[in-house]
């Protein structure tokens, strides 16, 4: 799809202020920024994932179950990878409100990464402990950033997601443990630092949009409401942002890693400062050698 096609125009999706209000603070909060036609689609397809997990006895490649969950009372902690799980969900993300949106805040065509939908269950849906994202995944820039949708009304004892405003400016965390292992969430020193009645929770009816920059500390508490938090996830960077290979997350997070919303990849990206033409991706195909591309008769692997 043309840009045209996914975004009319930026300032048909957002304001000039809430642009600027995501760089200064790293976030946006858009409440009831998804209609009700996409909420019923999303909400019907869901339904049906829910209960297609019943089924289900541990946790595999497309749902992350809490350890209790049952037949007779799912309780899922994930949807993994919903684009690559329902035609619904890939049409939503690369096509629909989300894709509009993060074009419109990056100035341009984007590069979607991966998506989840985290479900946070009722009566002790899990933590999702401080962090950032970007050490997860890095990027060669820090363009990337998460678009979650509510699919449910949230309220603020749902355990609504939690974000430090301009915490994306500072210091990138290490989010291995003391012993070495990866935890994937700040330790308790660097916690201390944090100025935490600062944080915002992000809530809203359902439809409510958030954005968070991949460098911003955020989290949320466990749910012990009666009602399940869905908060369906998507990421996206500029296209001249690609993930850094062999590097937590990135080269894992699905068929649909890379594609572009809203244009074709330039293949230029800037490291360090100095921009450069990159060769064109043979991640499907393979590689030519560099023989074949020189003397112009290879068709790659
Ligand atoms: O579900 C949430 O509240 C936070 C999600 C999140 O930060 C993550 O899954 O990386």
């Amino acid at each position: 799809m043309t840009l045209a096609e996914v975004v009319p125009s930026a300032s048909d999706v957002i304001t000039d202020s809430q642009r600027a209000d995501y760089e200064a603070n790293g976030y946006l909060c858009l409440p009831g920024f998804v209609g009700s036609d996409w909420l019923d689609e999303l909400r019907s397809v869901t339904a049906d994932f829910v209960e297609a997990s019943r089924a289900e006895t541990a946790s595999g490649k497309v749902f992350d179950l809490e350890p209790t969950h049952t037949a007779e009372a799912p309780r899922l902690r994930r949807l993994i990878s919903p684009v690559d799980q329902h035609p619904t969900y890939a049409r939503f993300t690369f096509e629909g409100p989300p894709a509009q949106l993060a074009a419109a805040l990056l100035g341009g065509p984007v590069r979607y990464h991966h998506s989840k939908l985290n479900f946070k269950w009722s009566d002790g849906g899990e933590e999702v402990k401080w962090h950032q994202d970007i050490q997860f995944w890095p990027h060669t820039d820090f363009t990337p950033l998460t678009i979650g949708v509510y699919l449910e009304d949230v309220d603020d004892d749902m355990s609504p997601m939690g974000v430090l405003p301009g915490s994306h400016l500072g210091q990138l965390y290490d989010l291995y443990a003391s012993d070495g292992a990866w935890a994937g969430a700040m330790g308790d020193a660097d916690i201390a630092g944090l100025d935490l009645e600062k944080m915002v929770y992000l809530d809203g009816p359902a439809g409510s949009v958030t954005v968070h920059n991949c460098c911003m500390v955020h989290g949320s508490l466990p749910n012990h409401s009666p009602r399940p938090r869905p908060l369906l996830l998507q990421t996206y960077s500029a296209i001249e942002s690609y993930p850094i290979g062999h590097i937590g997350a990135n080269g894992v997070t699905g068929a649909n890693g890379g594609r572009i919303c809203g244009g074709e990849a330039s293949q230029r990206l800037t490291i360090g400062g100095r921009t450069m033409h990159g060769a064109p991706d043979w991640s499907r195909k393979g590689p030519p050698t560099i023989f074949g591309s020189q003397q112009n008769d290879d068709t790659g692997g």
